[in-house]
């Protein structure tokens, strides 16, 4: 049967291996939950369409405990909760994390279900449909799992006219125009999506914020999409425009220092949490890109971020403050926002995050981690990841995105000593902040199949999971996604899995290879584009990132060049500062070298540059291949969309190549190396 892709990772398709299909049966005769609160609604309502599709019979609710039944619940609506997963089990949960457990109470035996909230046993629910969606045992389930960071985001960059910013994937789901009467069902199957996957928040508007978006009318379409999402256990943030006070308060200025602006954000935001009681905050671009900020008035960053806090302080609200500011001057683009940033720490609010991206520059295939991880340790540092692919091919090239996200998290920033990692700078537990956050930058469209690439869902549901746990593997994450989203045939998952995992660095090596950046096409980053561009300023010229001439090629960020190196800490500095030694991946990030220097390989860099964009190229051949042996093995629409997706990524493999090289040539002044094709 020809499926669409809309349902996600959320299939509950009969479960086609009968040995386990007869134990999940006789398991699972009959669901307990108690309470009326919307969630238990909503997760009753999961449970039985998951479980009915899943066994293929509809399962009966009851109201007490029974042989071979699900109990969810939480102290308060199961009086037996706590006795059932042990006394103290659930005081490590807090108010999101559940447990799952089989046990025999009363000469019953139960499976578990439990939380401190209705929105923790939401999450547990979602987890044990993925168990059976993944074909686990359920026999001796004990399960505890508590999210690692409180703010689970999706950032969509999605205007108010619903056109998206480096969006690839349709128009925005969110219908503004048609807001707040008509709820599309498009939002409740984002908000269960998310809430399967533990994401708690969605900030709906693009950060280059449009004024109109505080106003009444906008408001109140915000506070219908927040219903919807509120059982699901979803807030709503807003991204805000810092000239706002003067746009649509008829004020003269936005000075956060001004006494009539700090006023009129109180107000503000009184007004916000009468629409949205349980409103999240404001997620602010200023001072970048042209965007207006604290610093139009001679103020700062902070100052800017404290205004906004004080005003959320009494609804319990939070600022995410974005850090990745830049201005065309003489200094290193990658050197900016720590310049700016680093001098603040201690100074904001309490209730005030600064939102950093994974890398100093902008959501390159490759980037080092963002130096400000490790820099500001009274400061809670949200991380922001993209999971849109503007510099990776949009939604038609496939690419994973996990293991990206993962070389991220376990880079070591040597904050406190080794093992001071971005992702326990970033779950707070380094420092022991009170506030933790991780963003993602949507990748969601009206598209049929919500991404656009049938595999961009697997970018959606690999931040949410990692989100919630970045101690997941990419390896084991693909296998869960790939089991509920197509099938658990283990030739398709080998393979796919296979492809997957590996598609980041192949994406890299015919893009980006060796440390290479922002060489794409300047203003829409799509295809190769590494010569100087006139019509670019200067540090968005690709020549500036990679500084290509008859000597070698490369941005010299050592203390003989920029010297941004300098912002990490010694540790760090030290894997990288030498180009003998410094990793291949990270080489030209941090070194101009000769065209002839060596490489680890025995090749030298003009050899080994050729070597990876023929490689890169070749192996998406091989991922073609790897899918077209797929065929029959999943439904003919996803297949034939991915293999049609894969011919263009090849095209295009070649062209990044073809491009480059030749590009490069023209400074290297040495021949392509003997065996591989000739490019035209
Ligand atoms: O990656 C760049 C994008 C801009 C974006 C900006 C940002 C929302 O090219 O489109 O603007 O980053 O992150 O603010």
């Amino acid at each position: 049967k020809a499926e669409d892709g809309y349902r996600l990772w959320l299939r509950y398709d009969l479960v086609n291996d009968n040995a386990l299909l007869k134990q999940y049966r006789s398991s699972i005769q009959a669901i307990n939950i108690n309470g009326n609160t919307s969630t238990v609604a909503a997760l009753q309502k999961e449970l039985n369409t998951g479980l009915q599709g899943l066994l293929g019979e509809s399962i009966s609710n009851i109201s007490q405990p029974a042989n071979n039944s699900i109990v969810a619940g939480t102290p308060a609506t199961m009086k037996d909760i706590k006795a059932m997963v042990g006394a103290d089990a659930l005081n490590t949960c807090g108010s999101e994390g559940f447990i799952i457990k089989t046990v025999h109470f009363n000469n019953k035996n139960i499976i578990v279900i439990a939380g401190n909230t209705d929105v923790a046993v939401l999450y547990g629910g979602y987890h044990f449909l993925r168990l059976l969606q993944t074909h686990q045992h359920i026999q001796d389930l004990n399960i505890t799992s508590v999210p690692k960071v409180k703010l689970r985001v999706l950032d969509h960059w999605d205007n108010l006219n619903r056109t998206v910013e480096r969006g690839y994937a349709g128009i925005s789901i969110f219908d503004w125009q048609t807001l707040p009467d008509y709820l599309d069902k498009h939002y409740t199957d984002y908000a269960r999506a998310n809430a399967s996957i533990g994401i708690n928040g969605s900030v709906l508007n693009n950060v280059n914020a449009s004024a109109l978006i505080l106003t009444p009318a906008y408001l109140e379409k915000a506070a219908a999409l927040a219903n919807v999402f509120r059982p699901y256990g979803i807030k709503v943030y807003l991204s805000i425009k810092f000239s706002s006070p003067i746009e649509t308060g008829g004020l003269k200025t936005a000075d956060p220092l001004d006494k009539a602006v700090q006023e009129w954000w109180k107000k503000k935001a009184d007004t916000i949490y009468q629409y949205i009681p349980d409103f999240g905050g404001f997620l602010v671009k200023a001072n970048s890109e042209g965007q207006p900020g604290p610093q139009n008035y001679g103020r700062t960053h902070a100052d800017g971020a404290n205004m906004l806090a004080d005003a959320l302080t009494p609804h319990n609200g939070v600022v995410m403050w974005r850090a990745f500011v830049y201005s065309e001057s003489d200094e290193d683009r990658f050197k900016q926002a720590y310049n700016e940033f680093k001098p603040l720490d201690g100074k904001f609010r309490s209730n005030v995050l600064v939102q950093v991206k994974n890398g100093p520059i902008d959501f390159q295939p490759r980037e080092p981690f963002h130096p400000l991880f490790g820099a500001m340790p009274q400061t809670p540092l949200m991380l922001e990841f993209q999971l849109t692919q503007e510099y990776l091919g949009f939604a038609t090239h496939l690419v994973f995105l996990s293991t990206l996200f993962k070389e991220c998290l376990t880079a070591d920033t040597y904050e406190k000593g080794a093992g001071s990692t971005v992702a326990t700078i970033v779950d707070g537990s380094v420092e022991n902040h009170a506030l933790s956050g991780m963003a993602g930058v949507a990748n969601i469209g009206n598209s049929i199949n919500w991404t656009g690439h049938p595999f961009g869902q697997a970018n959606w549901y690999a931040f949410g999971r990692l989100a919630w746990n970045h101690e997941l593997n990419s390896a084991q994450i693909a296998d869960e996604w790939i089991q509920q989203t197509f099938t658990n045939n283990p030739a398709f998952l080998d393979t796919v899995k296979t492809m997957m995992l590996l598609s980041h660095e192949i994406l890299v090596d015919y893009m980006t290879p060796l440390g290479l950046h922002h060489i794409m096409g300047y203003g829409h980053h799509y295809g190769p584009a590494p010569w100087y561009d006139k019509g670019a300023r200067a540090d968005w010229n690709p020549v500036y990132f990679h500084r290509a001439d008859a000597m070698g090629i490369g941005f010299n960020r050592t203390a003989t060049g920029s010297n941004a190196l300098a912002q990490y800490a010694p540790e760090v500095q030290a894997m990288y500062k030498d180009s003998n030694t410094c990793p291949d991946k990270y080489l030209l990030w941090f070194h101009h070298v000769s065209w002839n220097h060596k490489m680890h390989s025995g090749r030298t860099l003009w050899e080994e540059l050729c070597y990876k964009y023929y490689t890169g190229a070749d192996s998406v051949s091989w991922m073609q291949h790897a899918w077209n042996n797929m065929k029959g093995k999943i439904d003919e629409e996803r297949f034939e969309h991915v293999k049609m997706l894969l011919a263009i990524q090849h095209k295009e493999a070649v062209w990044w190549r073809n491009a480059c090289v030749l590009y490069f040539q023209t400074f290297s002044h040495q021949p392509i190396p003997e065996g591989y094709e000739q490019p035209e």
